[in-house]
């Protein structure tokens, strides 16, 4: 029996990729793809995904894409590699899906008939629009991942305007959502910087994408220059540890979101804060990094 999960993300290279991920794993069922303001021009990135997925032979996925005012946008160039993705898959100009990215997330949640799992690789921002227009939902999702914050490694933010640099930018861009969503009830499963930065995306990982065989090939042209950059298997991990969450160990923690200046979006471990399950790096942290890349090859070939 395939476990129904949902993806709430925001369009980036390495959001496309865990979405193929999701697509692929054979312990998933994909039910719907939100791409919301964040990392990326979400009417792009939304037509480049449903284009993927018809290549897979998904093209009944739904995907809707939302536009939210951001507190703090990603920087305009960062959003502005969707472009990058519209040139390698040029036909995804052909599958451009509806701007009804919230309504999508909540009538997926209710229509599946049991509890769904949902992985947010992006701001919280339309989690909690979804929350806020049917709270309902919460009662439906039985975990939700979060690829979000940084607790003992701090955070990635840097050189913004009146901030510390604490804040992990999933967070940071909309604090007050990522607050909400704490204090919603939900069963959370937080992939932090702590775990992500043990699993850079090297040149090497992409080259041998190409070489590989199933949707391997597809990953690595949406992964094409990110090794030029300081990336890391941030969304990509946390959907492995979705649809694998043994992969890795989970420690239970106490947290909040911080939403007043200069640490706004910083995760925080209190005791007065909210449940939830941590995913550490494992006692094999010299080879973590070549068994994830091992492993998504292998569930990203099974096409
Ligand atoms: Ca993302």
């Amino acid at each position: 029996m395939r476990k129904p999960v949902i993806h709430d993300q925001d369009g980036h290279a390495d959001d496309l990729v865990a979405t193929l991920l999701l697509a692929l794993h054979p312990a998933m069922d994909l039910k719907a793809v939100v791409v919301n303001s964040g990392d990326c021009i979400p009417q792009v990135s939304a037509a480049v995904l449903a284009a993927l997925l018809d290549r897979l032979g998904q093209g009944g996925v739904p995907v809707a894409w939302q536009h939210h005012a951001l507190p703090h946008p990603f920087p305009l160039t960062w959003q502005r590699e969707s472009l990058n993705y519209l040139r390698a898959f040029p036909e995804a100009e052909r599958y451009y899906p509806d701007a009804a990215g919230t309504r999508l997330l909540t009538e997926a949640i209710l229509s599946v008939g049991e509890p769904v799992t949902l992985l947010v690789t992006g701001p919280c921002t339309n989690l909690a629009a979804a929350l806020r227009a049917a709270p309902e939902i919460a009662r439906q999702l039985d975990r939700v991942v979060l690829m979000a914050g940084g607790l003992e490694v701090g955070g990635n933010v840097a050189g913004e305007q009146d901030h510390d640099g604490s804040a992990e930018w999933n967070l940071y861009c909309d604090p007050p959502a990522a607050a909400y969503c704490l204090q919603a009830g939900l069963t959370l499963d937080f992939v932090t910087l702590d775990v992500t930065n043990f699993v850079p995306m090297t040149a090497r990982f992409v080259e041998t994408l190409r070489s590989s065989g199933g949707a391997c090939r597809l990953a690595a042209e949406l992964l094409a220059g990110v090794e030029q950059q300081n990336y890391f298997f941030w969304d990509t991990l946390a959907a492995l540890l979705t649809c694998e969450p043994d992969y890795l160990p989970r420690e239970h923690q106490s947290l909040i979101v911080r939403t007043e200046t200069p640490s706004e979006g910083r995760l925080e471990k209190t005791a007065s804060g909210v449940p939830a399950r941590v995913f550490e790096p494992d006692n094999d942290l010299e080879t973590l990094g070549a068994r994830v890349e091992a492993r998504v090859i292998e569930i990203l070939s099974a096409l």
